[in-house]
């Protein structure tokens, strides 16, 4: 089961160029339209280079002799190579063209060069598709002629024409066909060569091509595929005229297609994986989908966004976080209605806890404040400033302070200052003959009479009591 090299795991954040596609069958569909590897014998065709090459020994049906699409995607290194081939152009009616569609079933982001190789000579016309919706719709990624003009009505370009402000321009290239530089036999679609527009000609400035990718949705997608289509439009005839006496000599034979490129994950992922024969970002930061691309249930606390590159090196995770809603834990005990999720801690807390207190919950009481042992968690006088002191003796009703946070209160008095019966709290005043009832008949009297008066009672009640 493939996975991106160990250096992408690190690199949280960082583009991890690595993953390899087209190395075994597993990584890719390969489906070539018409079938026309289907041969009988191309009796007449003409051995180019390799030995194996299909002359009156070729058959579709024979193992040994077959050369299906498979090869162009097996391990290369031997020699000789082993490849596709087609029909002739002798056993199939005009004209010979030949569709080699791959794809991923997945969303795939080009990191270097495509390079496909032929065994048989490159093709006079041929066009690189892509598609970014699972073969849907498909649009040229770059067409290859021996003569743009006459092929495509295009003017012939190379890559190196263009520059950071035409990058994105699909062009015609004379560069890859046959004889123009006949010994190779390979075609390229190069990404190296764009990426250097902004990374320079080393690639040594990486940082400017992910900035630019960040935040150039147009030139991500230039390099994200799904599928990638190679129509060979007419094969390598080598001569203004095409031989029509041996039509046999032309077919095409590709030996190998290499595609390198790494799941798109949205940077929200640094591992791809197999799963049920699928390519699957295994995803993070919360976030799901083939490409990571939603947030998951119950992680919608803000609008989902992909990773970035930037600030370089480290990148931004753009976590999803959790749905206030869902999560249920925004409880702040009625001190604040805000929270917000703490990407260190996985953790959601209450912001701007108001009413002196503070924590996670709005919980606890801001320094300088304490707890106000007779209200709720959610009473607005949770926590209060210190209750008394020795000087100004807050607590009343003959009520004592403790360490300036309580007062200590007669048994028949309570509130934070002594301030309240206790009867009186429970409803009960006058119902029985309560203590507190008696004694607060003549204190309450004494404290509303004038001094003078009060002095003049005193006097009077002395005689009348003795
Ligand atoms: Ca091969």
């Amino acid at each position: 089961m493939p996975k991106a090299p160990d250096q992408c795991k690190a690199m949280k954040f960082s583009p991890c160029f690595g993953m390899r596609f087209g190395g075994s069958q597993l990584d890719i569909n390969v489906a070539i339209h018409p079938e026309l590897a289907v041969l009988p014998s191309p009796s007449g065709s003409v051995p180019v280079g390799n030995p194996y090459m299909c002359n009156n020994e070729c058959d579709a049906s024979t193992p040994e002799l077959a050369h299906p699409p498979e090869l162009m995607f097996d391990f290369e290194g031997r020699h000789p190579s082993t490849f596709w081939q087609s029909a002739t152009w002798k056993d199939y009616p005009k004209p010979l063209q030949v569709n080699i569609t791959l794809s991923w079933s997945k969303t795939i982001e080009l990191t270097d060069n495509i390079v496909i190789t032929f065994e048989s000579g490159r093709p006079d016309q041929m066009i690189l598709e892509k598609s970014l919706d699972y073969g849907r719709t498909w649009q040229p990624y770059q067409y290859y002629a021996t003569d743009c003009l006459d092929a495509f009505h295009m003017d012939p370009k190379s890559v190196k024409d263009l520059s950071q402000h035409t990058v994105l321009e699909i062009i015609c290239t004379e560069e890859y066909s046959t004889g123009y530089m006949t010994n190779s036999k390979i075609i390229h679609f190069e990404i190296k060569d764009r990426f250097a527009f902004f990374a320079g000609p080393w690639l040594r400035n990486m940082a400017s091509l992910y900035g630019q990718l960040d935040t150039t949705k147009k030139l991500r997608d230039f390099f994200t595929v799904t599928d990638l289509r190679i129509r060979l439009l007419r094969p390598a005839v080598g001569e203004v005229f095409v031989d029509e006496l041996h039509l046999a000599r032309y077919f095409y034979a590709i030996s190998d297609i290499k595609v390198h490129g790494r799941c798109k994950c949205n940077l929200h992922a640094t591992v791809c994986v197999y799963d049920n024969s699928k390519l699957t970002c295994e995803c993070e930061h919360n976030t799901t989908g083939p490409d990571c691309g939603k947030c998951k249930k119950n992680y919608q606390g803000r609008p989902w966004s992909p990773g970035s590159y930037l600030p370089i090196p480290k990148g931004t995770a753009n976590t999803c976080i959790p749905s206030i809603s869902s999560i249920g834990n925004c409880e702040c005990f009625g001190h604040s209605n805000r929270c917000s999720y703490i990407d260190l801690l996985n953790t959601v807390i209450c912001v701007s806890c108001k009413h002196n207190t503070r924590g996670q919950h709005c919980e606890l009481c801001r320094l300088g404040y304490f707890r106000n042992a007779s209200a709720q968690l959610d009473d607005e006088n949770v926590c209060i400033a210190n209750v008394c002191d020795n000087e100004l003796l807050h607590c009343q009703n003959g009520g004592t302070c403790h360490n300036n946070v309580r007062c200590l209160c007669p048994a028949a008095y309570t509130g934070i200052l002594c301030e309240k019966l206790r009867c009186e709290e429970a409803g009960s005043c006058g119902s029985d003959s309560g203590q507190g009832a008696s004694l607060q008949g003549p204190r309450a009297l004494l404290l509303l009479l004038p001094p003078l008066l009060l002095t003049a009672l005193l006097a009077t009640a002395s005689p009348l009591g003795f």
